[in-house]
C-alpha cells in the first residue's frame, strides 16, 4: 500500500480543532508571549529537513525551519508544538520556535555519540509492540522500557499477532515480569483479539514503538480504523521484518488522541536514562534496598538481597545481567555527554573571551 498525503488522509483531519491534537489552557497560557508577537500554535505532524508538515487552527500546513549553524539551531520532531510565523498565508509559513517538550522518546544514536535524537515529543503512552510470532528476546525488550520510562510517558507492553502463539497466557506472564509497572495487553492484528481493550487505554499521543516486523503498523491501521499506514504485506519468512514503515508521522485516532507509528528500531542505544533505568527494573531496585550495603554491585558481595532472590529463584539471573549491561552503557554515553559539554562549555569560554577583546578593542578606538 503506498503512502498518501495527510491532506487526503482522514477527510476529517480539517474539522479537527488543535485541542484534539493535544493542545490545552498550560499551552494557551505559555503561548501569550508569541501571540503578542504574531505568531500561531501548530503540531508537527512530520519533520524533514528542512521543512515540516504541521497542523494549525486553520488546518494542515507546511512549514519551512530556517537553518542555521549554530548549536541552538531548531530541530522540530514529530509531536512537537511550535510558534509560527505565519506571513500572510500558510504557504509561507516558518517554524519561530519549539515550545517545552513535556515528555520525548530519546536513543542514543546508533553510533553511541553523545547527542540524542528525539523519536516523537510531548508523548503520554509509550506502546511498545512485541510479536509473539517467535521467541520474544528479553533484552530487547527491557532496553526498549527503559527508553520508554525515560522518555517521561507511560509505557504499556502490547503483545501482539496472539494469534501465532500456542500458549499466549505464559507470554503475559513471561512479560509481565519483565515489565513491573507497565500493563501488559494481549492482542492480534489479525483476529482482532484485545483491540478494543488496547483501545480503551490509550490516550493523547500514544506512540508504537519495536522492532521491524513486530505488527505496529497492522496494529495501527486497526487503531485507525483504516489502512493508512504502509505495511509488509508479504508473509514474513525470517521474522526479521523489511523495515517497511520509513518515517514518524502524527495520526488522529477515531477515538481521540493522535498515534505516532514509527519505523523499526535497528539498534536502540540509552541516553540519559537513568531514571528509565530505575523504573524499568523497579523490582531489582526494590530488592537491592535489602542488600547490606547501599552501594551493593550484586556480583558477589555478602547479604545481597538480589543475588538471594536469584538464588531462590525469584528473579532471572538474565534480567540481573541485563540491568547491569544497561546500566554500565548508559554510565559511558553519559560519560560522551559530559566531556561534550565540557568542549562546548571550554568553546563558548573561548568566544566570550573574543568578544570582549574586540568589544574592548572597539572601545578603544572610539576614544
Ligand atoms: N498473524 C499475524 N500477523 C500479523 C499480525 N500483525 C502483523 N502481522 C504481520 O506481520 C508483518 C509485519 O507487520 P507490520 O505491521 O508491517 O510490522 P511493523 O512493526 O510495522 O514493521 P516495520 O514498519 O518494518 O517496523 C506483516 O506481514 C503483517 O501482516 C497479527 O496480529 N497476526
Ligand atoms: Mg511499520
Ligand atoms: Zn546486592
Amino acid at each position: 500500500m503506498s503512502h498518501r498525503s495527510i491532506d487526503q488522509q482522514h477527510n476529517n483531519t480539517r474539522d479537527l480543532t488543535l485541542a484534539d491534537y493535544g493542545w490545552d489552557d498550560d499551552r494557551e497560557n505559555s503561548f501569550e508571549s508569541f501571540r503578542a508577537d504574531g505568531l500561531v500554535p501548530a503540531r508537527v505532524v512530520r519533520a524533514e529537513r528542512g521543512h515540516c508538515d504541521v497542523v494549525t487552527e486553520d488546518g494542515p500546513a507546511q512549514a519551512a525551519v530556517p537553518s542555521s549553524n549554530s548549536p541552538d539551531r531548531l530541530h522540530p520532531c514529530t509531536g512537537d508544538w511550535v510558534a509560527l510565523q505565519a506571513e500572510n498565508t500558510t504557504q509561507s509559513a516558518a517554524v519561530a520556535a519549539i515550545l517545552d517538550r513535556r515528555t520525548a522518546i530519546i536513543r542514543g544514536t546508533a553510533a553511541r555519540t553523545s547527542r540524542g535524537q528525539v523519536l516523537a515529543a510531548n508523548v503520554d503512552t509509550v506502546a511498545v509492540v512485541v510479536s509473539l510470532a517467535g521467541p520474544v528476546r528479553h533484552g530487547r525488550v527491557e532496553r526498549m522500557l527503559a527508553l520508554a520510562w525515560a522518555s517521561g510517558a507511560t509505557p504499556i507492553v502490547v503483545l501482539t499477532k496472539a494469534d501465532r502463539c500456542a500458549d499466549p497466557g505464559s507470554a503475559v506472564a513471561e512479560l509481565t515480569a519483565l515489565s513491573p509497572g507497565a500493563r501488559v495487553l494481549l492482542t492480534s492484528a489479525a483476529t482482532g483479539e484485545g483491540v478494543d481493550a488496547l483501545v480503551a487505554e490509550l490516550s493523547g499521543t500514544v506512540v508504537l514503538l519495536g522492532s521491524s516486523g513486530a505488527g505496529k503498523s497492522t496494529l495501527g491501521n486497526r487503531l485507525l480504523g483504516e489502512d493508512v499506514l504502509a505495511t509488509d504485506e508479504i508473509r514474513e519468512t525470517d521474522g526479521k521484518g523489511r523495515h517497511t514503515t520509513t518515517w514518524r508521522e502524527l495520526l488522529p485516532l477515531p477515538h481521540g488522541g493522535v498515534l505516532v507509528d514509527t519505523p523499526g528500531l535497528r539498534g536502540i542505544g540509552l541516553h540519559d536514562a537513568d531514571d528509565g533505568l530505575d523504573q524499568a527494573f523497579a523490582d531489582i531496585a526494590e530488592l537491592a534496598d535489602g542488600c547490606r550495603f547501599r552501594d551493593c554491585g550484586h556480583t558477589a558481595e555478602p547479604d545481597c538481597a538480589v543475588l538471594a532472590a536469584v538464588e531462590s529463584g525469584v528473579l532471572a539471573a538474565r534480567r540481573v545481567a541485563s540491568y547491569r549491561r544497561l546500566l554500565r552503557e548508559n554510565a559511558y554515553v553519559a560519560s560522551l555527554t559530559d566531556a561534550r559539554l565540557r568542549e562546548e562549555q571550554k568553546r563558548s569560554a573561548k568566544q566570550i573571551a573574543r568578544l570582549q577583546r574586540e568589544i574592548y578593542r572597539s572601545g578603544r578606538r572610539r576614544k
